[in-house]
């Protein structure tokens, strides 16, 4: 079982505990569990499965829950939670995923209006049931709405890198196989989108009867829901469906190419080929009934007179016409990274002092960082205030003064209130050496407001950089209301840098923002937004991002040497 499994049952426990009014202290403890398994750096099944060790030797980890791990380990299952989903449907528990939505509303819905689907929910709040419900109003029956249209239209995708995970899990086993030649990921997942539908993998074999044995029998897989000769598709215990399928090697590149997509893609390359009197389909590249191409993906494109196309560009936007004039951008890698400048430590709600993110940015070979914890608007995180900043920078500068191989700047994350003044006063702020501004509340004002309270950051001349511009949740809350042309432009004006945000849950600037930002040469910074010293490792998804976008790396602020960075700072 993997962590992020231990850790999803838990949350479910807790969830499903909350509804039932189960008391704070007990679900507290069971979502820090969570936190700290899914952030666990080592398998937990191996901790379990060692005879020497136990999970109560990890933090937090006392005897109650080191057993209940030890049970979903062993079982696959919690009785606990097994009873608990039977006593509350699953319907209220999707509920949750609503902004605005907790459990102790969801459990009055569930009680007195004996809602158990998100369908029933609808209804019930189109015939204005739910507004008469104490604790609820016509507000919040109107969000329930906005939530419940915003949520179908993400319906059954999960994160790319919960889906990659999972994938690449799968890929590991699979590629082991005596009998599987090649192995491949293709698919949205391969195009690395944010989000994925359902997973596509690609494997050449002799024979399929193997990898498809093994498939069936993988510990991630709960159910073979179709299986031929060159096709079988599965059901993941995620709930995740995946298509493998097996081809012959002859037809490996044009089955990863046609796999890969995108259709829209697809559709372009196919219209080339028929423009050369060509035929090609997941087999092949074909002259009448002769295979001209098939055996690489470069030769597939060879075949219709173009380079070959990196797959986050396979989306049907400007990758033809970039590679027709030979002018295909050499997209970033994540060895190209040399600083990171969003991150949060124990002074705000981060999980680790000043001096632990700098070793462990250390470790992963960065030069530079910039420590931005929270100003003081954000009261859940015990944001700042100028006292408790400038206290938290005279550390800074201390641990910086200690420390060497890395700089560490002194920043802020300064929420741009929604009357569209900043969080902390100018004086404060020229003070620091790095200052993200950025929109966490008020999201849902009309844009005139939102284009205000940026335009206001934009202008500050002590704001750095725009953090995580449109404030979204993936699958959970849209960002705010934009015209992201016009703000762009304004950035540009003024110099002020745009972030990626890595965070799989925010991936903001998007990969069509993030092209429009380089358009107007604005330098983008790719950031993780660390919580915890294993918060780095989300870098990759915005490297994706960006490569979606189009950038290389002097399109990427954060690539540059200290020395060259230093005089980018205002
Ligand atoms: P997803 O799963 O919704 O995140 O997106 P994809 O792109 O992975 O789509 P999926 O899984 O339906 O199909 C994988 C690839 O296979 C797709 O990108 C292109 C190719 N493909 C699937 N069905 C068709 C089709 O009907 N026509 C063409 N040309 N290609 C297809
Ligand atoms: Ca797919
Ligand atoms: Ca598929």
């Amino acid at each position: 079982m993997q962590n992020s499994e231990i850790a999803r049952a838990f949350d479910d426990l807790a969830d499903l505990l909350e509804i039932d009014g189960a008391n704070a202290f007990r679900l507290r403890a069971y979502r820090n569990a969570s936190r700290m398994i899914a952030d666990l750096p080592e398998s937990m099944t191996a901790i379990v499965e060692d005879a020497d060790r136990s999970p109560s030797e990890l933090p937090g980890i006392g005897k109650d829950l080191a057993e209940k791990i030890t049970t979903l380990v062993e079982t696959g299952t919690l009785p606990q939670l097994d009873e608990m989903r039977d006593k509350i449907p699953p319907g209220v528990v999707e509920m949750l995923r609503l902004p605005g939505m907790g459990p102790k509303k969801a459990a009055i819905l569930f009680h007195e209006l004996s809602i158990t689907t998100l369908e029933d929910l609808k209804q019930a709040a189109e015939q204005e049931q739910i507004r008469a419900l104490k604790g609820f109003g016509k507000k919040t029956e109107e969000s329930i709405l906005e939530g419940l249209a915003h949520a179908q239209q993400s319906a059954g995708r999960v994160f790319l890198a919960d889906a990659k995970i999972q994938a690449d899990a799968i890929f590991e086993s699979l590629s082991q196989l005596p009998s599987v030649q090649q192995i491949a990921a293709a698919g949205s997942l391969r195009r690395r989108r944010e989000t994925v539908g359902d997973l596509d993998m690609l494997i050449t074999a002799d024979d399929s009867t193997e990898p498809m044995d093994a498939l069936a029998d993988h510990e991630l897989v709960e159910k073979v829901l179709a299986r031929g000769e060159t096709k079988q598709r599965v059901r993941l215990r995620s709930g995740l469906e995946m298509d493998l399928r097996v081809v012959p090697a002859e037809s490996y590149g044009a089955a990863l190419q046609y796999f890969t997509g995108s259709k829209a893609h697809n559709i372009v390359v196919r219209r080339r080929a028929q423009e050369r009197g060509l035929k090609i389909n997941e087999y092949g590249v074909f002259r009448d009934e002769d295979a001209v191409a098939g055996q690489t993906e470069e030769e597939v494109y060879a075949a219709v007179d173009l380079p070959w196309i990196p797959p986050e560009l396979r989306e049907d936007r400007r990758e033809f016409e970039w590679a027709e004039n030979n002018a295909l951008p050499t997209l970033i890698e994540i060895e190209d990274i040399r600083g990171d400048l969003h991150m949060h430590t124990t002074a705000t709600d981060g999980t680790a002092s000043i001096a632990d993110m700098a070793a462990a940015a250390k470790k992963r070979k960065l030069k530079y960082i910039a420590i931005t914890d929270h100003s003081k608007r954000v009261t859940m995180a015990q944001g700042l205030d100028a006292k408790r900043l400038r206290a938290h920078w005279k550390e800074i500068d201390k641990v910086n003064a200690e420390t060497s191989g890395i700089e560490i700047l002194k920043g802020i994350e300064c929420d741009i209130l929604e009357d569209a003044t900043l969080d902390l006063p100018d004086d404060v702020l020229a003070e620091a050496d790095w200052v993200i501004a950025v929109l966490h509340y008020g999201l849902k004002q009309p844009q005139d407001q939102i284009h205000k309270r940026l335009l206001t950051a934009i202008k500050n001349p002590h704001v750095s950089i725009i953090g995580h511009p449109t404030g979204r949740l993936i699958g959970k809350r849209p960002g705010a209301e934009m015209n992201m042309q016009e703000i762009l432009k304004a950035a540009a004006d003024h110099g002020v840098m745009m972030e990626i945000n890595a965070h799989p849950s925010r991936l903001d600037l998007d990969d069509v923002a993030a092209a429009a930002a380089k358009d107007l040469g604005i330098p983008i910074v790719i950031s993780t937004d660390a919580h915890a010293t294993t918060g780095f490792d989300v870098l990759q998804y915005g490297i994706y991002q960006a490569r979606r976008a189009g950038l290389e790396k002097k399109d990427v602020a954060n690539t540059k040497t200290w020395g060259q960075f230093k005089k980018l700072l205002r």
